[in-house]
């Protein structure tokens, strides 16, 4: 048995070791660990929100571990403490992709100030963000001020990961025109701040215009967010170039968010968004799981593949079911 209290202690006194085993905790799918977790989060909660949560999207290879590396090395070197968490429920990060990181990240996971946990293991998007949730907050109540959450450019988890922090970055590649039309609307509308990366090598001018298209193209859309107009940034994350202005244009955004009450009121609604995603999940598992449901279900489904029944009249027969 796992004594709770003293674990939190630790964690609060910025124990690396304990964080690690914290976060191990709320990764771990057996009940009474997450019985442990809940404990140990609620402990911590007075002790959490105090961090700028940063989202990091892009492509594969557009440079996300090139630029944590830059970026949190920068962060380190004026005295900030930072934690990097991942999202990529297709645990596509095997082997080849970690060992790239180490190499990618090297100064950075030798950096006492900064802490790297790669993402948990496959499971349901859903699992793998309230994972990565309750490990941003150990992460803040262990004193780290920046917490950046990485993931790969695709599909849902853009959305979760940018449900999960206080602004939202994309990588993007130089390359104008044509590849825009790739970009999907959806993407722009999740981003504060775009940064496009790997202006380096001949390659300045051709980021240039890919900025400007892309200003254009946040020019179009309607404005998504009353507080805050997108910014478009270049830069060289192998270089270490735009660093500086990338920290400097998140903090403006905090600035005008929170000169808005935006701030509090957006990490508001997170919440309330989570907590009803965790109860909807939880409700929907134990309902399948109900012996009269299951009784049902498999005729129910046939018969709708058959077109025999309507979905509605099928939905209400098991909605029907007490349970
Ligand atoms: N020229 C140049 N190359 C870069 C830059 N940033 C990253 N790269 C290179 O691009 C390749 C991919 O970089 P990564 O940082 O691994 O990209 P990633 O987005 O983490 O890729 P995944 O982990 O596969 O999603 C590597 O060979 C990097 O050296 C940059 O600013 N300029
Ligand atoms: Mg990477």
């Amino acid at each position: 048995m796992m004594d709770i209290d003293d674990l939190s202690l630790r964690v609060k006194r910025a124990e690396r070791a304990a964080l690690a085993r914290a976060i191990t905790l709320v990764e771990s799918t057996r009940p009474d660990h997450q019985a442990q977790a809940r404990a140990l989060i609620t402990d911590l909660m007075p002790h959490t929100g105090k961090a700028q949560r940063i989202g990091l999207t892009g492509v594969p290879g557009v440079g996300k571990s090139t630029l944590i590396e830059a970026f949190g090395t920068h962060l380190t070197a004026r005295g900030h403490k930072v934690a990097v968490l991942a999202v990529d429920p297709s645990s596509s990060r095997t082997g080849g992709s970690i060992l790239g990181d180490k190499t990618r990240m090297g100064a950075l996971a030798t950096d006492p100030n900064a802490f790297i946990r790669p993402s948990p293991s496959a499971g349901t998007l859903g699992g793998v963000t309230r994972k990565t949730r309750e490990s941003l907050l150990l992460c803040e109540a262990a004193g780290y001020d920046v917490i950046l959450i990485e993931t790969v450019g695709v599909g849902q988890s853009e959305t979760m990961v940018a449900d999960m922090v206080d602004v939202f970055v994309a990588l993007m590649l130089p390359g104008a025109g044509d590849e825009l039309q790739g970009i999907k609307k959806g993407l722009l509308e999740l981003t504060d701040i775009v940064f496009v990366n790997k202006a380096d090598g001949g390659n300045e001018s051709r980021a240039k215009r890919a900025a400007r298209d892309l200003k254009a193209a946040f020019h179009l859309l309607a404005p998504s967010n009353p507080h805050w107009n997108p910014v478009v940034l270049t830069g060289s994350a192998l270089e270490h170039q735009g660093m500086d202005t990338l920290w400097e244009t998140i903090g403006q955004h905090r600035k005008a968010l929170d000169a808005a009450g935006e701030l509090s009121a957006k990490r508001a609604r997170q919440q309330i968004r989570w907590l009803w995603a965790m109860v909807e999940g939880e409700v929907l598992d134990r309902f399948k799981a109900h012996r009269d449901v299951k009784a049902l279900a498999g005729a129910l489904e046939s018969a709708v593949a058959k077109g025999d029944l309507p979905a509605s009249e099928a939905a209400q027969r098991l909605l029907d079911v007490k349970f």
